[in-house]
C-alpha cells in the first residue's frame, strides 16, 4: 500500500479490477441500454413516485465537478398549478422564438426534423417537472459566497447522469431549454445565485409515443485515434 503525505484527508480507492472480457461484456450491456434511450415529447400522465426523482438526483449527485463544489440544484415540481404556470411562461418565450422570428431561419431548419414548436403541452401532462439550476456561486454558512469552477461542465455531466438514471427506471425525459429561462427563477422562487440550466419534464412515455427517426453518428465520426 502506497504511503503518501497528505495535507487533507484521503481514503483508499480500490474499485474492482475486472478482466477485460468481463469489462467489455458490461460496457456492451450499458451501451445497449444507453442506445435505447430517446428524448420524448409525448408523455403519459401516469403518476411517478417521488422516490424515483430522489434516486435520479442521487445518481446526478455522483457527478465529478470543479473543485468538487457540486454546483447544481434540482428543483422537483409535481403541483399541477405550478406546472401549468411553467408551461404558460415557457410558451410565451417559445412563441417569440418560433412565431416571433427570434429563431433564425438556419436554426429553424435544423429543428424541422424534430417537429418542435411553441406548444409545450407536455409540461401539463407529465407528473413531474424537474428544473436543474446551476450555481455560479454557492452561499456558505458564514454568509459569504463561494465561487464555483467549470460550472457548465459540472452541471452538464450531472444532468447526463440524471437522464441515464431516469432511463434506467423506464422513465422518459426531454432536455428542454426554453429561452430565456429567467421566468423559472421567478416561478420557483429561486435565489439569484442559481441560474436555470435545463428543464426536465419527466414521466412514462405515452402509449402512442413516437420519436423522430434519427440516427446516431457512427463511431468513425465520433472517435479518432491520434498517432
Ligand atoms: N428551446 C426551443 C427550441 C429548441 C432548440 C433546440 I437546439 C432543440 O434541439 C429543440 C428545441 C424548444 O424547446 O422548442
Amino acid at each position: 500500500m502506497a504511503v503518501r503525505e497528505h495535507t487533507h484527508p484521503f481514503v483508499a480507492y480500490q474499485p474492482p479490477r475486472r478482466p477485460i472480457p468481463e469489462g467489455l461484456d458490461r460496457v456492451r450491456a450499458l451501451y445497449d441500454h444507453l442506445e435505447s434511450r430517446r428524448s420524448v415529447r409525448f408523455f403519459s400522465p401516469d403518476p411517478v413516485p417521488a422516490e424515483c426523482i430522489e434516486w435520479a438526483v442521487r445518481c446526478a449527485n455522483t457527478a465529478p465537478s470543479g473543485a468538487h463544489h457540486q454546483p447544481w440544484k434540482f428543483v422537483a415540481v409535481s403541483d399541477p398549478a405550478t406546472r401549468h404556470a411553467i408551461r404558460v411562461a415557457a410558451e410565451i418565450e417559445e412563441r417569440r422564438n418560433y412565431d416571433g422570428g427570434r429563431i433564425p431561419a438556419e436554426w429553424r431548419a435544423a429543428l424541422a426534423p424534430l417537429e418542435t414548436d411553441a406548444d409545450k403541452g407536455y409540461l401539463d401532462v407529465v407528473p413531474w417537472i424537474v428544473v436543474c439550476f446551476a450555481e455560479k456561486h454557492t452561499p456558505m454558512p458564514d454568509g459569504s459566497l463561494r465561487k464555483n469552477y467549470y460550472v457548465n461542465e459540472s452541471v452538464g455531466i450531472a444532468c447526463g447522469l440524471f437522464i441515464e438514471a431516469l432511463h434506467t427506471m423506464g422513465l422518459a425525459t426531454l432536455t428542454h431549454t426554453p429561452n430565456p429561462m429567467a421566468f423559472l427563477s421567478r416561478l420557483l422562487g429561486r435565489p439569484a445565485h442559481e441560474r436555470p440550466y435545463i428543464v426536465f419534464p419527466i414521466g412514462y412515455p405515452a402509449d402512442d409515443c413516437e420519436v423522430p427517426d434519427l440516427r446516431r453518428k457512427p463511431l468513425t465520426e465520433a472517435l479518432e485515434f491520434f498517432g
